[in-house]
């Protein structure tokens, strides 16, 4: 039996749902000893073309070497992977990176692969499962990632071959930030609260806050069972393309921010009204953050997106 580490990219089409194939595939070839987390990557060589999902499985194998290879092969054709330009888009890459056996070098295998030790995309995976993986002579995974730059590499949590990829603690991070936020507004509100309140401030603040409550009824009732309490998908999670506001979470984002504006002029408040353009802000990023975590798990998400501009406030923003 073999240790070898296979590392798993795509970056065409559904890619975690690749990812997946790959994983059932890896484990026909022998035993699975180990699953690194998931990683979303940016392209490395090759012409521009979207971001990568990255990860590395660790395989115990009895399969000759150039056996093996063409296993893999089968495997990234089953994906209907094509060959076409180096280093270009794909469905599906499976490279042998890193063995417990002598190093090879023919010319269709190169074990350590020549170019692991330079790439954070498979470094980093790698360390997860065997920091000691050899990927160039005298030197383990753990000790060349070291020695790379910071490429653009970001971990997900949760074990992707069955789960949903998830932003793990700094999803509670953005919530308890956000009941902060909520909190000093309204202390702000208070303390800056101009009563009584004239008819044009009642007219307009009353207005802004009908409709964001509108808006947010309206969105939340769209999403129905989507509607996550953490700014992350649900597993299984499908995309809600339907309704009124045909979009994931940012009309109740929308409609927050309407509302909170809406209370500041009724009240008067200009702090509070600062306030609430400061969440909204706030808003864009959190909502910017969970886009991520969607178009991994959802991937007609990114078209989507593209389709629908105006995602927190229809016609406006
Ligand atoms: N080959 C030699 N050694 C190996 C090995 N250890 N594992 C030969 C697998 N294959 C090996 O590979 C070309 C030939 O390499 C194979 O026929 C095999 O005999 P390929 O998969 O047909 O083509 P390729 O993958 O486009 O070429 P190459 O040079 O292997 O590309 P790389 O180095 O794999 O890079 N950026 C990010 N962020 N994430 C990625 O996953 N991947 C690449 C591909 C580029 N940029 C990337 C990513
Ligand atoms: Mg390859």
């Amino acid at each position: 039996m073999t240790k070898t580490a296979i590392a798993l990219g795509s970056n065409l089409g559904d890619r975690l749902a690749h990812l997946r194939a790959a994983h059932e595939g890896l484990a026909s070839l022998g035993s699975i000893m180990g699953v690194s987390s998931l990683y979303e990557t940016a392209p490395v060589g090759g012409p521009a073309q979207e971001r990568y999902l990255n990860a590395v499985v660790l395989v115990d194998t009895d399969l000759p070497a150039l056996e093996l290879l063409s296993r893999l092969q089968e495997i990234e054709r089953s994906s209907r992977r094509v060959r076409g330009e180096r280093w270009g888009p794909r469905t599906l890459d499976l490279d042998l990176v890193a063995w417990e056996a002598d190093p090879v070098s023919l010319p269709a295998l190169s074990v350590p692969h020549p170019r692991a030790v330079e790439r954070r995309f498979v470094l980093e995976p790698l360390a997860d499962v065997w920091p000691d993986a050899p990927v160039a002579p005298g030197l383990s995974a753990t000790e060349a990632l070291a020695l790379v730059g910071d490429q653009d590499v970001k971990r997900w949590h949760g074990a992707w071959q069955s789960e949903s990829p998830h932003l793990g603690p700094a999803a509670g991070r953005w919530v308890i930030a956000q009941v902060i936020l909520f909190l000093v507004w309204g202390v702000i509100l208070v303390a800056t609260a101009g009563v009584p309140i004239p008819a044009w401030r009642g007219l307009m603040g009353g207005a802004l806050s009908g409709a964001g409550l509108i808006l947010g009824a309206a969105a939340i009732a769209a999403l129905g069972a989507e509607l996550t309490p953490y700014p992350q998908p649900r597993p299984g999670a499908s995309l809600v393309a339907t309704g009124p506001y045909r979009l994931v979470r940012h009309p109740i984002y929308g409609s927050i921010a309407l509302g909170f504006a809406g209370v500041a002029i009724l009240f008067g408040s200009l702090p509070s009204l600062v306030g609430a353009l400061a969440i909204a802000v706030f808003f864009r990023s959190k909502s910017a953050v969970e886009e991520q975590a969607l178009a991994i798990g959802i991937p007609d998400y990114p078209r989507y997106r593209d389709s629908v501009r105006r995602r927190f406030i229809p016609f406006l923003w």
